[in-house]
């Protein structure tokens, strides 16, 4: 059989159970990696395993808030799992789109505890086993509102540069090794993203994607997979991407 990019490359995808990650975790197995999946919803997990019908799938039920479940989790792999070279740091949220002085302090530190305390420890645990092997690729879930601000973006887009910018931090720290890390900044994707920010809301999420041609999760996880499959010595260090159909507005100017 033909060898692939991803043969023999073992993946820890986080947020496996919907959107950019369930894709990315059907394009590595595709490929020929071995993926570890995770996520909360344990059914969802279960689907995917009784899908794929693989032993390159080896899945985990994880809620990256859980300090002690993310410390939990390497030592509890099996050997062929082991030595991660992928860690695709996907799981996140935006909760709601209120202006900062009506949002909700709960839904800020949830999305503060999974976007960026949750990703910052699934780094530290993966980290020094790539860095030992000399070899790994570390693909964080930043997006557009890192770099753009907008309203009601308030929390959400500050988790997003915290995550863009940690990127970079990496690679400065990382420089010497063969590690790579690159924060992927995607714009409008349809996936379950606006459901969770809308609150189970439906019809208000799918307001989000309508007249639009949104990415898909596939077509994210298609550039991720172009990033991991470029030449050992290429480090894309941020990707920003959107559909066509979206671009920037003018400043807001209040001239009350
Ligand atoms: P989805 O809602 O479809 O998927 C989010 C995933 O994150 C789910 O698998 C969910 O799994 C997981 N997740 C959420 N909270 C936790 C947690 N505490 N522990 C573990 N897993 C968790 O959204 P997307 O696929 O669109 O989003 C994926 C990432 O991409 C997010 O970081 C998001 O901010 C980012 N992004 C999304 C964009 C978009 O327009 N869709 C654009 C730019 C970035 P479960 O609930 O089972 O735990
Ligand atoms: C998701 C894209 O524009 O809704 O990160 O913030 S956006």
């Amino acid at each position: 059989m033909t060898k692939t990019w991803a043969d023999g490359r073992i993946a820890l995808v986080t947020g496996a159970t919907s959107g950019f990650g369930e894709a990315m975790a059907r394009r590595l197995l595709a490929a020929g990696a071995r993926v570890i999946a995770t996520g909360r919803r344990a059914a969802r997990l279960d689907a995917l395993a009784a899908e794929l019908e693989t032993d390159r799938l080896l899945t985990r039920e994880l809620d990256v808030t859980g300090a002690a479940s993310i410390a939990a989790l390497l030592p509890s792999l099996p050997a062929d799992f082991e030595a991660i070279d992928i860690l695709y740091n996907n799981a996140g949220l935006a909760l709601g789109l209120n202006k900062a002085h009506e949002a909700s302090l709960d839904d800020w530190e949830t999305m503060i505890a999974t976007n960026v305390t949750g990703l910052v420890r699934m780094t530290r645990a993966v980290l020094p086993g790539m860095v030992a092997r000399n070899r790994g690729d570390v693909i964080n879930l930043s997006s557009v509102a890192a770099s753009y601000p907008y309203p009601g973006g308030n929390v959400y887009g500050a988790t997003k540069s915290f995550v863009r910018q940690f990127s970079l931090n990496l690679r400065a720290d990382l420089i010497g090794t063969r590690v790579r890390v690159t924060s992927i900044e995607p714009g409008m994707a349809d996936t379950e993203f606006s459901v969770v920010r809308f609150k189970g809301d439906q019809s208000a999420a799918d307001n989000v994607y309508k007249g639009v041609h949104a990415m898909s999760a596939d077509d994210v996880a298609l550039v991720c997979e172009g990033v991991l499959k470029l030449p050992a010595h290429i480090n894309v260090n941020t990707l920003e991407l959107m559909p066509v159909q979206q671009a920037w507005g003018p400043f807001a100017v209040d001239r009350g």
